[in-house]
């Protein structure tokens, strides 16, 4: 215990310690009694089981016990076959480009690991269910082009309310699944944050995701902005992974009214993204308004006008998705994702299943049959179920999409932070304001980020019964929201014909806006202070990649720093032990490691209501170990 104090105290390992280091470092000699895992884990199970876990705060529990999600039956002795990531390998990321424009296959992303559960519940998907069924993703579906499984909101969600280390994540993912490409999302100078960091910090979070093995860098700008996309494409390139340079989608190119959004700007925008050094092109439509029509014409001059495979991406809110997805097929397009049957359809992906059946025996037959892809869906319906209380009430498609623009991950978020303010009854007025807002802004590409300013804007006023009149009314006064001042300084960037001026300088009263790039601006930050000041706030060393995560989210990692502290790695429970804890006679088996299985078996409990605690009657591998849980609150 005391080498162990002293290699992780921060001047040992700085080097700055002299020979009477250890005299006047008394900390050294302090050696708290370090519960052991198993015992941490319990404490875990145990505050979950009596007092609930805090993310379940004012969410109705399912009916438990929960069916046990089925595995798709695999030989997992058996290495997977090669797929596309061993095709990367083999031929680089500019030779790989060109296999995938000149194959005839529909190649196919499965998003169910990333955005379709951030667009359908909350992102809470926990580790436990992917690392499950990666193994089997890699022996039963190798033709898959890519699995979505990181990046977006997801690195946000792991820590704050998931308490897990995203790194890890990608690290088992990626153990487990040694044969299909990797994909992630970026928000260019967002990162996987929500706002601009310094360069190097951009460059620095690449070069670690890449490290740890993603393949393939779906980079956007949330104003289309290319010039805030290039650091982070250039990190991507340097590292020798895939670069998805990516337009995001909106407004509707046969609309005379919205002429901005013509054909004319996406492929302007394609060239300067070929031109950065992009291997493949992404077309991202987040709110999944990207019509049939649109879909057929747009994939036919990009390919026309650009010499890279193109990847299409949309959301089915307004149902139509397949349809787009089919038409983008027909002109052409090389790559599009989906989502497994079970987790498709509403604000997230179209169905895999569905795009499978539909090209089957044709021309662009992916090479999967909905047969193959139906053990996955089963697996992920009964993982589905464990997530309901993050689960938005819908039930149905819904066209409105069209009208409003939302996209899919921020439209259930937006309906929760409404009926949080009790605003739910006035849903149609929030979805009215947010088109009014971007109508305000000059009509915006509205996307993590730029998305949370025109909703928090939209609620704003309806809030305050604000008309857009009231908005743009310079004689009134508004306390608008943060985010809001934020963007119209430029700290976000600038859409391609900038800002209305008279709103801006409305919303800036008197401040200047930054000129250029925000990025271009931030000092770069000196990683060795960082960290320095992260071991400080956390009081442990910081590996390279949780100074990634500090640079990040310092807040939301030193809050998990301190969880992972007092209970070790919860990311192995199962997802109803670690959402709604234990119910008597209750059996769980966590694998800790290979050959460290912990077997926990809730006998019973009873509650002492004068002491304020509850003794739960446990058995761990066998052996009683009874538990004292003060009752909270
Ligand atoms: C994200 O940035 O997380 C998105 O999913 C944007 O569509
Ligand atoms: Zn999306």
């Amino acid at each position: 215990a005391f080498l162990e104090n002293l290699i992780r105290h921060p001047a040992f390992r700085a080097g700055t310690c002299t020979t009477r280091f250890i005299d006047t470092t008394p900390e050294l000699f302090s050696f708290k009694p370090r519960r052991d895992r198993a015992s941490r884990l319990l404490r875990f199970v145990g505050e979950v089981t009596v007092n609930g876990n805090p993310e379940m705060k004012g969410r109705a529990k399912p009916a438990l016990p929960l069916p046990k999600p089925c595995l798709p039956p695999a030989d997992l002795g058996v290495a997977p076959a090669p797929g596309s990531r061993d095709r990367l390998h083999a031929l680089g990321p500019e030779g790989f480009a060109r296999w995938m424009r000149e194959e005839r296959r529909l190649l196919l992303t499965d998003t169910t690991m990333r955005d379709a559960h951030q667009s359908l519940f909350a992102t809470r998907m926990r580790t436990a269910d992917m690392v499950a069924v990666a193994p089997h993703y890699a022996r039963l579906l190798p033709e898959l082009f890519s699995l979505e499984c990181w990046g977006g909101a997801t690195f946000d969600v792991a820590m704050r309310f998931l308490k897990e280390d995203p790194w890890e994540r990608l690290d088992r993912l990626r153990a487990a699944v040694p044969n299909t490409l990797f994909q992630m999302l970026l928000r260019g100078s967002n990162a996987v944050g929500y706002t601009n960091y310094a360069d190097n910090v951009v460059r620095y979070f690449v070069q670690q995701a890449a490290a740890h093995g993603m393949d393939l860098f779906r980079v956007f700008d949330s104003l289309n902005w290319v010039e805030n996309m290039r650091v982070s494409m250039d990190a991507v390139i340097e590292a020798g992974a895939l670069c998805e340079g990516t337009i995001c989608y909106t407004g509707d190119l046969h609309d005379p009214d919205r002429a901005k959004y013509h054909l004319r700007y996406y492929v302007a925008m394609a060239k300067e993204l070929e031109k950065a050094g992009a291997h493949i092109i992404g077309i991202k439509d987040m709110a999944g308004i990207c019509r049939p029509a649109a879909a057929r014409a747009l994939v036919k001059a990009l390919r026309e006008e650009v010499g890279l495979p193109l990847h299409f991406h949309t959301h089915d809110t307004g149902g139509g998705a397949v349809a787009s997805v089919l038409a983008a097929v027909e002109a052409g397009i090389d790559a599009v994702d989906g989502a497994m049957d079970a987790m498709s359809g509403l604000t997230s992906q179209p169905s895999l299943g569905a795009i499978v059946a539909a090209l089957e025996f044709t021309e662009r037959d992916t090479g999967l049959t909905p047969g193959r892809i139906a053990p996955f869906s089963r697996y992920w319906e009964n993982v589905r179920r464990c997530y309901a209380p993050f689960e938005a009430d819908i039930r149905a498609g819904t066209s409105d999409v069209y009208r409003h623009e939302m996209p899919g991950g921020q439209y259930t978020n937006l309906r929760e932070q409404a009926r949080a303010m009790g605003l739910d009854h006035r849903w149609n007025e929030v979805a009215q304001a947010y088109a009014d807002v971007n109508r305000l802004f000059g009509d915006i590409v509205k996307v993590t980020p730029s998305s949370k300013v025109v909703g928090d804007l939209a609620l704003l006023m309806v809030a305050n019964d604000l008309t857009p009149d009231d908005v743009a009314d310079p004689n009134r006064d508004i306390a608008f929201p943060d985010s809001v001042v934020a963007m119209m300084r430029g700290e976000l960037g600038y859409p391609a014909d900038g800002f209305p001026r008279d709103l801006q300088a409305r919303i800036l009263k008197g401040r200047t806006p930054i000129e250029g790039r925000a990025g271009a601006h931030l000092p770069p930050v000196d990683l060795d202070r960082a960290r320095d000041e992260g071991e400080k706030a956390v009081g442990r060393h910081l590996s390279d990649t949780d100074l990634a995560s500090w640079l990040m989210y310092p807040k939301v990692f030193a809050d998990y720093a301190d969880h992972h502290r007092r209970y070790g790695t919860v990311a192995d429970l199962p997802t109803p032990v670690f959402f709604y804890g234990l119910s008597d006679r209750d059996e769980v088996t966590v694998d800790l490691e290979p050959g460290k299985t912990l077997i926990v078996r809730m006998l019973g409990k009873s509650e002492s209501v004068e002491e304020g605690e509850v003794k739960l009657f446990l058995e761990l591998n066998g052996q009683p170990r009874p538990l004292r849980i003060a009752r909270a609150g």
